[in-house]
């Protein structure tokens, strides 16, 4: 075995250290710290570490920390070429970390306004946020800020969830990760007929919820009905539903995927999507549509088992970033054949 060590005076490369080594951003990416750091980015990945509105098993808080190191790349900057779409969009994007939101343990209003504020940053300065939770309440401060950073235009939601999260209010409490759909609605942030949900299934919502729905104009695809349909077809027809809407917040909650595949959540719902029908949902609708903001949350390191949610969860927004590079650069996919076809040139 020869000594692998740099003679001494060689100069180490640490930017091409492995992803289990070194500072732990999203993918090694460049961190960020200030918002003046955000001149000229395209994409702001920022984590919401909080779990205070948590009905039921806690531990959304180390979310966004675990997502960030699922990923077993390396170098900085990173390099990811996606075999399916023929890009990289590390490339294409300017994409950094943002770090995380100011937290303080327990207060989660104080938590929503911070979150609230930060997300208003990236958006304030030309970048997209992708917001890593977090229990799902801070869809609220996710879309509301930007929402009102993009007005007059347009924003709707694709809300990917075994949950509605519509609730008045959950144990009285209604600033709640089963809330956030209600008020952004109903304060006007989002119209209902500009929200679609893709998953729902089991015990919840109950009628009373749904009339409040069917009243509102939300649309929603069970997670039966995308069994019957196909996930392609469902998300054609949700960007048909959405062509009206001038941007697109991409919401996932990470327990519309079945908890076999997805066991590391608060509230899992068994009977859900396959990873691959929710990694190519996002894809297809970033492609296609790109997007104003997206959140990943609900990811629960201590139940998870072997990293199988997180990993999920950090190739959620990827591929979500490599549609939204396609969609910008306008070009058509180029996936990697065996024999190129004519048509790829
Ligand atoms: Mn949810």
């Amino acid at each position: 075995m020869g000594d692998k060590r740099p003679s001494p005076g060689v100069r180490v490369n640490r930017a091409h250290e492995p992803s289990y080594a070194g500072g732990p951003t999203f993918s090694k990416l460049r961190l960020v710290l200030e918002p003046s750091g955000l001149a000229g980015v395209d994409v702001a990945i920022v984590g919401a570490p909080t779990d205070e509105t948590t009905s039921y098993r806690p531990g959304a808080r180390f979310g966004p920390r675990a997502i960030r190191t699922a990923d077993y790349g390396g170098g900085s900057p990173p390099s990811d070429h996606h075999m399916d779409l023929g890009l990289d969009p590390y490339t294409v994007l300017s994409v950094v970390d943002y770090g995380d939101v100011p937290v303080r343990p327990a207060d989660a209003l104080y938590n929503r306004d911070r979150i609230r504020e930060t997300v208003g940053e990236i958006v304030a300065a030309g970048a997209v946020p992708v917001v890593l939770g977090g229990d799902h309440a801070i869809a609220y401060p996710d879309v509301s800020a930007v929402a009102e950073a993009l007005r007059p235009a347009t924003v709707g939601i694709v809300h990917f969830d075994a949950h509605a999260d519509d609730a008045e209010d959950v144990w009285e409490v209604r600033y709640s990760h089963g809330t956030p759909l209600r008020y952004l609605v109903e304060e006007g942030w989002v119209r209902g007929e500009h929200v679609v949900q893709i998953g729902l299934r089991g015990y919840w919502p109950f009628p009373e919820e749904f009339a409040w729905a069917r009243e509102r104009g939300l649309r929603w695809f069970r997670m039966d009905v995308v069994e019957d349909r196909g996930i392609g077809p469902v998300i054609e027809e949700t960007l048909e539903m959405l062509a009206r809407c001038d941007h697109l917040f991409l919401s996932v909650d990470i327990d519309v995927v079945d908890p076999s595949a997805a066991p590391g959540t608060g509230t899992p719902e068994p009977g859900g999507m396959t990873a691959r029908q929710l990694l190519r949902a996002v894809r297809r609708l970033a492609a296609a549509r790109g997007f104003a903001g997206m959140e990943v949350v609900e990811v629960s390191p201590p139940y998870d088992v072997a990293e199988i949610t997180a990993r999920l969860a950090h190739r959620v927004v990827l591929e979500a970033l490599s549609g939204l590079a396609l969609h910008r650069t306008g070009r058509a996919p180029a996936p990697e054949d065996p024999t190129p076809s004519a048509a790829s040139g």
